[in-house]
């Protein structure tokens, strides 16, 4: 039997697995995957036309990603980016197809790069399917679905965070240089940058879960307290957690150095993310 479903917004597509695809992609995320994107082609001289295919792609591949976390055979959760979660509106079925056509939608977007003399399709493609595959992405979601009611260590948690969160931060800012045509000491610095805020960005995803409020975040807080989920602040403490986002966004500003002052809109995001509230 499924659970009530909240009342469906009106949308000019009348095919429900759109109309559900649409619900979660735009109901507000903070699109910092394509703003990453975006930033990294930008510091590499290439052109947010050339990196647009890609930094949707990665947004479609994120979405599909929180759409199957809140059901409820995973995280179980009622709301995400401010709205009810998608089985919450859609049902089980509906949510869980809704995630599978977006992750295929976002191979469609991708294919439809331009290709650049260093880095052909198939690299941008491959670079996808990696950071979304089981090796990095479906992993974290695997050692952190196996991880429940277990003691787990930093390392371990380290291990969940680079691949739950990390791998697809990383691939996005690495598929704006490839879109540049970056030359290969770029694209090292572009990774090394892109690995450490993905870490920052998970611990102080931690910290907010503890520290604001449900509104604020649009989804439900104190969620990993009460699922008994591993997490910086629950092994660490708050305290050292901030300080342990400092010092990984301050590592993520020295990948930057390569770009001599060039990577002014990486740098500030990294900042945002530092700082941000949600
Ligand atoms: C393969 C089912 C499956 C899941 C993959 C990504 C993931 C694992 C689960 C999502 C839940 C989660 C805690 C992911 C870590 C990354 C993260 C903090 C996501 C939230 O990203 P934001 O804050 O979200 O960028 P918005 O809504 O702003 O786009």
């Amino acid at each position: 039997m499924s659970a009530k479903r909240i009342e469906r917004p009106n949308a000019p597509d009348k095919s429900t697995i759109h109309q559900a695809m649409r619900y979660s992609l735009f109901a507000g995320g903070k699109r910092m995957r394509p703003a990453l994107c975006l930033a990294a082609a930008e510091a590499c001289g290439g052109s947010r036309n050339d990196a647009l295919p890609l930094a949707c792609a990665v947004e479609c591949i994120h979405t599909y990603s929180l759409i199957h976390d809140d059901l409820p055979a995973m995280d179980n959760d009622d709301f995400r980016r401010g709205k009810p979660t998608s089985h919450k509106v859609y049902g089980e079925g509906m949510a869980i197809l809704a995630g599978d056509a977006l992750l295929t939608q976002a191979f469609e977007i991708a294919a439809q790069c331009r290709a650049q003399p260093r880095y052909p399709h198939r690299d941008m493609i491959l670079e996808i399917a990696r950071a979304s595959g089981s090796l990095q992405l479906v992993a974290g979601q695997v050692a952190d679905l196996e991880g429940e009611g277990r003691k787990t260590s930093v390392a371990q948690l380290k291990y969940i965070h680079e691949r739950k969160t990390s791998a697809l931060l990383c691939c996005s800012v690495r598929l704006g240089g490839m879109s540049a045509n970056c030359p290969p000491a770029q694209l090292k610095a572009l990774t090394d940058f892109g690995y450490q805020v993905g870490l920052a960005f998970q611990v102080i995803d931690d910290i907010l879960d503890v520290t604001q409020s449900s509104e604020k975040l649009g989804k439900t807080a104190g969620k990993d307290t009460a699922a008994q989920k591993a997490t910086y602040p629950s092994i660490v403490g708050l305290e050292k957690s901030k300080r342990i986002a400092q010092q990984l966004t301050d590592k993520a500003f020295a990948a930057l150095k390569p770009f001599k002052g060039r990577a002014v809109a990486l740098e500030a995001l990294a900042g945002y993310l530092l700082k941000r509230e949600h």
